[in-house]
């Protein structure tokens, strides 16, 4: 396969400007299309006309009604030629499909018994020739025919303009007139339920909101349509926009590679961002539910309305969009938690990216699958970005340069530099240096020294910056890095700033202040500090760096019980205990026996104590420790023995720091009422899951106790859920009573069953990879079925580091085989799974010898998807 480059785009030869299509399900599927095509002015006349198309049959093929013969076109393994065409055609293909057979889950295919399709990134192509690249827009017109009974709903783009039924068939046409990519397009057939509400516009328009769920699955979309009109509300009173069709239909899918999809008017979910009850589902759930829903919802404007050029501008639309989701979610109650969760994840999944073999900048330059684009960079760090240019431009004035963007380009496929032009010229902010960060590649280093003078009652900041090499690019430039500061005095409280520098200031409050740092080394001086103070950095996460912090132990101690930033408080507890695990990590791997601070388990103790105060969501998280992947990302050479030990002696030591105190607050916050899902109550329960972690530590019998009570009397999933979390990783016959009533009760719920997976799949234990193959022997699991696999395979790559990285080198083996029979079936997903084994160089002699020969045994495998051959020679070069 070989790579397509950001800088060879070109406009299309032509343009489709409508398509009329007909899909004729039967034992396979016939597509007949009738596409008006016109010459683009702008290019060359007499170009030939290549319509991409893959994995179908051609059976006829007819320029403006005249059939051709195989002589006037030429078909190929990826699409048709026609050699030249006058400037304004009609071309009316017939193809078969078969979506029965299509295991890759892109284009049209069978989910259970419905069929759907997904067209993003170049799905399409699989369902009728077309020029399948997203600055091609049409409006569709689509007529689906079907067997009435196997599959009494038929939907498609739009409004239905006409239907009839003749014997066993029926046929229904939709009608979408605003012209769109085809990676738009979505079409569902099958015998779905369906719940119907309405929401009102603030312009008084009345929207129908249709969800399609399995029968019997009604009354689980209760949450989702909440969600979705809250979303709707928020994007009208945020940004002043208003949902733009009459109808609004959303369609629950069990087999689907990604979350959703936000196909204009038809948005297609995987059902576990869909359906939710008490019973079924978890506190986190329910919120992954809201942000999903939210997160389709806003592609309306983001990405629908205003939609991308070409594929290297995907971040345009996602990165706007997960930037809104997330202003949406912190609004809906978590508030600055959720700003901590984002940054933990940003931690353990983009960081770790941003420094692999796959680093990429978030604009890419170059992909050989695009479906391999879909990834935390071009995600999360593009939201990060989003959020940069948020705090440089203020929020009145990046909401109305938003809206500006919105109204300018409306209609349109545009750039990342369409955007960020828009914002600037709105603002009057310079963003020109600011724009590296599409660009380049890699996670910015901030290096931070302090100096204080008594005499002159001088406080002196000097920070330095540094991009590291990724990939194909080195010495790189200085960035624009919006830092976010404060200082607290010795007592505690926040100083007023008065800073003097070379470097631009924007005052936040008089106790805060926005630096724009632009050189690779920058001095900040406080002049009149009397006193030496204690700098919080970084606040709310101002920017996407990794931050080398000047404070010995004391500051981060003092910062942990002052910090009036939540964000900044909350990281300088985890800079304390991931200094405290490396410094395990070193003692473990020289033979030693890790040692900590008695300090350390005095502020953990002490926070605990605070169980019963307001914040017992953001309590959580202080009391959590760093992940085992963050840690090992500190490191240059990865042992993972030697990560696994210092996580666990930490969490051990504050266990035992922590003592009775930790049975006394699993009591007190034991649920005095029937659940709900309110931010204090999530709040509250997740602090008792925390506690219960170290309970398993400090006493796990007494933990087994808690574990089989809080089983057998909740009454909801997330306490539910909590026991088997809490006693996963203890054996014995609390554990195994507990999962195999636990699979009694929901195997017939492929959600819940999801979660039962999951944990065996992280559990720690020495018949891991026994226990996984008994788990694929479950008859609720497929190979076929994205979903089963991640929480199975998936989960053990991600959360299982003793598992996964075993000396002998059998997890490895395992993920190999795994990832090459998946291959077969679908190449999205074996190359996720794959992603486990691509930092080989990081880790110890033995274990990159291992996971190397692996990837050199997959590399070898031949016939691999294209997805997959990517990830696995990028890795090995
Ligand atoms: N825009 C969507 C991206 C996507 C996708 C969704 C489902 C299945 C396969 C997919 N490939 C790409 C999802 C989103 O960001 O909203
Ligand atoms: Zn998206």
């Amino acid at each position: 396969p070989q790579p397509k480059y950001r800088k060879d785009y070109t406009a299309p030869d032509y343009f489709i400007r409508h398509i009329d299509m007909t899909v004729d399900i039967g034992e396979t599927t016939e597509v007949e299309a009738l596409l008006d095509i016109e010459r683009n002015p702008d290019r060359p006349s007499g170009q030939p006309l290549q319509l991409d198309g893959e994995n179908m049959k051609l059976l006829s093929i007819e320029l403006d009604g005249k059939f051709l013969t195989e002589a006037d076109f030429e078909v190929h393994a990826k699409g048709l030629n026609i050699p030249s065409l006058p400037d304004r055609c009609q071309l009316r293909t017939r193809v078969v499909i078969d979506p029965h057979n299509n295991t890759a889950l892109e284009g049209l295919y069978r989910s259970g018994d419905i069929l759907c399709t997904q067209c993003e990134a170049e799905g399409f192509r699989h369902i009728t020739y077309y020029l399948d690249r997203p600055d091609v827009m049409a409006s569709f017109r689509t007529t689906i025919k079907a067997d009435r009974s196997t599959y009494p709903v038929l939907l498609s783009n739009g409004n239905p303009i006409a239907e009839d039924a003749e014997g066993d068939r029926h046929w229904i046409t939709w009608d979408d007139p605003h012209p769109k990519p085809c990676y738009l397009f979505a079409l569902v057939a099958g015998d779905l339920a369906r719940v119907e509400d309405t929401y009102t516009t603030a312009s008084g328009r009345d929207v129908a909101l249709r969800f399609y769920v399995d029968h019997g699955n009604e009354s689980r979309c209760t949450h989702a349509m909440q969600s979705l009109k809250a979303a709707m509300a928020w994007d009208e009173r945020v940004y002043g926009l208003e949902y733009d069709l009459d109808v609004y239909m959303v369609v629950a899918v069990s087999a689907f590679n990604m979350g959703a999809m936000e196909n204009k008017g038809l948005n297609l979910f995987n059902d576990r961002f869909v359906l939710a009850d008490d019973t079924s589902a978890t506190d986190e759930d329910y919120i992954h539910i809201e942000d999903v829903i939210g997160h389709e919802y806003f592609h309306n404007y983001t990405g629908n309305r205003v939609t991308l050029r070409d594929w290297f501008q995907l971040s345009l639309k996602e990165s706007l969009t997960v930037f809104r989701e997330q202003s949406f979610s912190a609004d809906q109650g978590l508030g600055a938690v959720k700003r901590i969760g984002e940054v933990r994840q940003l931690r353990r999944v983009q960081f770790p990216e941003d420094a692999s073999p796959m680093a990429h900048p978030v604009r890419p330059e170059s992909y050989i699958e695009m479906n391999n684009f879909y990834t935390p960079t071009v995600y999360e760090k593009g939201a990060q970005v989003i959020g940069m240019m948020h705090t440089i431009l203020g929020d009145a004035a990046f909401v109305h340069a938003v809206q500006e963007y919105l109204e300018k380009f409306d209609g349109q496929a545009v750039t990342i530099e369409d955007f960020v032009a828009t914002l600037e010229q709105s603002s009057g902010q310079d963003l020109q240096q600011f724009r590296l960060w599409y660009s380049q590649a890699g996670t910015p280093r901030l290096t931070v020294t302090e100096h204080y003078d008594a005499d002159a009652q001088v406080y002196e900041l000097v920070i330095k910056q540094h991009v590291p090499d990724t990939p194909g690019q080195k010495n790189k430039q200085p960035m624009h890095i919006p830092l976010v500061l404060g200082l607290l005095d010795d007592s505690g409280q926040p100083v007023s700033l008065d800073i003097e520098t070379a470097a631009e200031v924007t005052p936040q409050s008089p106790t805060q202040a926005l630096v724009h740092l632009r050189e690779t080394e920058t001095t900040l001086r406080f002049p009149n500090r009397p006193s030496r103070p204690v700098v919080s950095l970084l606040r709310g996460f101002s920017a996407p760096v990794k931050l080398d912090l000047p404070h010995d132990k004391s500051d981060l101690h003092f910062l942990v019980r002052h910090d009036v930033d939540p964000f900044s408080r909350w990281d300088a507890g985890q800079t304390l205990l991931l200094r405290a695990a490396l410094e395990a990590e070193q003692a473990l791997r020289a033979g030693n026996a890790p040692a900590f601070d008695e300090a350390l388990g005095e502020t953990f103790s002490a926070l605990l104590e605070t169980a019963g105060s307001d914040d017992q969501a953001l309590l959580a998280e202080m009391l959590a420790l760093p992940g085992e992947t963050y840690i090992a990302e500190q490191l240059d050479v990865v042992d993972p023995d030697a990560v696994v030990g210092a996580y666990q002696a930490l969490r051990q030591y504050l266990a035992g720091a922590m003592g009775e105190h930790l049975k006394a607050a699993y009591e007190a916050l034991r649920p005095g009422g029937a659940y709900r899902i309110d931010a204090g109550s999530i709040g509250r329960r997740r602090l008792q899951r925390q506690v219960m972690d170290y309970l398993a530590a400090y006493d796990p019998d007494a933990l087994a106790g808690y574990c089989w009570q809080q089983y057998d009397k909740a009454d909801n999933m997330t306490d539910t859920i909590g026991a088997l979390a809490a006693i996963n990783d203890l054996p014995g016959d609390t554990r195994e009573q507990l999962f195999a009533d636990f699979e009694q009760r929901w195997r017939e719920n492929h959600l819940v069953m999801d979660k039962w997976l999951r944990l065996q799949s992280t559990a720690r234990r020495d018949d891991i990879l026994e226990r996984l193959e008994q788990l694929m022997q479950h008859p609720i699991f497929s190979l076929r079925n994205p979903n089963r696999v991640r929480a199975v395979i998936g989960a053990f790559t991600v959360d299982n580091m003793p598992g996964l990285h075993r000396i002998d080198g059998s997890g490895y083996r395992f993920v190999a085989d795994y990832t090459l029979k998946i291959d077969q079936l679908n190449g999205q997903l074996s190359a996720r799974l794959v992603s486990c084994l691509t930092r080989w160089r990081r880790y110890e002699p033995q274990r990159r010898q291992l996971m190397r020969a692996e990837l050199e045994r997959i590399q070898q495998a031949g016939n691999l998807s294209s997805n997959l051959y990517e990830i696995v020679s990028k890795s090995l070069a």
